[in-house]
């Protein structure tokens, strides 16, 4: 009701305006300049979220295998530019591939977020594009929102590739079209393997890693949604996830990364990996 009186009150420009404003509105923590205004402690878990678990680790673990990436602050700016767009770098939704015969030409280096459906992948890709709001990811609390591969160009140095979750409610076609486009994608330089920091492994995750161990090619585990449960389930799930990858993978980087999309930790860390990846940044 105060939204329709707001919108006819409201005269065409002014109405572009407030259009324009709400698509320009950038997540407060989306880049490095606005979480440095952030008490010390909270700035540095943010960046680098394993340092939040350290505390509750046995002092006789050896910490290295969570922090193989270990990039300086003046290496994430570096990556965050890429993340913004300008008129010679421009950032964009491009397509969506039904089908592997849908899949665009595209020549730059590709990494694509793979998952069960409804772990946030979208959400994730969202946030790492928090800084041009511009670009639509669309997300979904029901599972199986996303139908199809979605291709998001940046400028000309990598492309990202958003694809439909597994197991509940995915698409049928699943087996159809994302594993045949990770088989044969030539420019696919990384996949990242979504799994729910804080319901930890499922029996459907297990399945994609032995999906990707048959594959062959290089791929990266991600903790999500590591703000809905506490340190100590985390680290559990963490511990469990680095077991798997130690002693039954092949092709799996030995770090599992930490991201929440909702609170922005460990975005700026993923950004600098996916740039390192890419070739974008060396
Ligand atoms: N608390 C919390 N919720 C999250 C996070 N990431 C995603 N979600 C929520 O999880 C739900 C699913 O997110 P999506 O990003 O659409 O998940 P998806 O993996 O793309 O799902 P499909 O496209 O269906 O395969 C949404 O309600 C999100 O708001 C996070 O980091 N923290
Ligand atoms: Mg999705």
């Amino acid at each position: 009701m105060f939204g329709f009186h707001l919108r006819v009150c409201l005269n065409p420009a002014a109405q572009h305006k407030l259009v324009a404003s709400r698509l320009q509105k950038v997540h407060q923590l989306a880049s490095l300049e606005k979480i440095s205004a952030l008490p010390p402690k909270k700035a540095h878990s943010l960046l680098y979220p394993f340092s939040e678990l350290d505390a509750y680790l046995d002092r006789s673990v050896d910490r290295t295998q969570f922090q193989l990436f270990h990039p300086s602050v003046e290496d994430m700016a570096r990556a965050e530019k890429l993340f913004h767009s300008s008129p010679t770098h421009k950032i964009d939704y491009y397509t969506s591939a039904e089908r592997m015969d849908h899949v665009p030409a595209l020549k730059a280096p590709e990494v694509c977020f793979i998952g069960r459906s409804n772990v946030g992948k979208s959400s994730l890709i969202k946030s790492l594009f928090s800084l041009t709001p511009e670009v639509e990811v669309r997300v979904s609390k029901t599972p199986g929102h996303t139908k199809k591969m979605n291709f998001f160009r940046v400028g000309g140095a990598f492309t990202i590739v958003d694809v439909p979750g597994y197991g509940h409610r995915a698409p049928k076609d699943f087996g159809e079209m994302v594993e045949p486009y990770l088989n044969t994608r030539t420019n696919l330089v990384r996949t990242f393997l979504l799994v729910d920091g804080s319901v930890g492994l499922q029996k459907a995750d297990l399945i994609a890693l032995e999906m990707c161990e048959d594959i062959r090619r290089p791929y990266v585990a991600v903790l999500t949604k590591v703000d809905k449960c506490g340190p100590r389930t985390l680290l559990t799930n963490l511990l469990d996830l680095q077991e798997v990858i130690n002693k039954h993978t092949t092709s799996c980087f030995p770090q599992a990364f930490l991201v929440s999309s909702l609170h922005f930790t460990g975005i700026y860390l993923l950004r600098c990996l996916i740039t390192h990846l890419t070739g974008s940044i060396k």
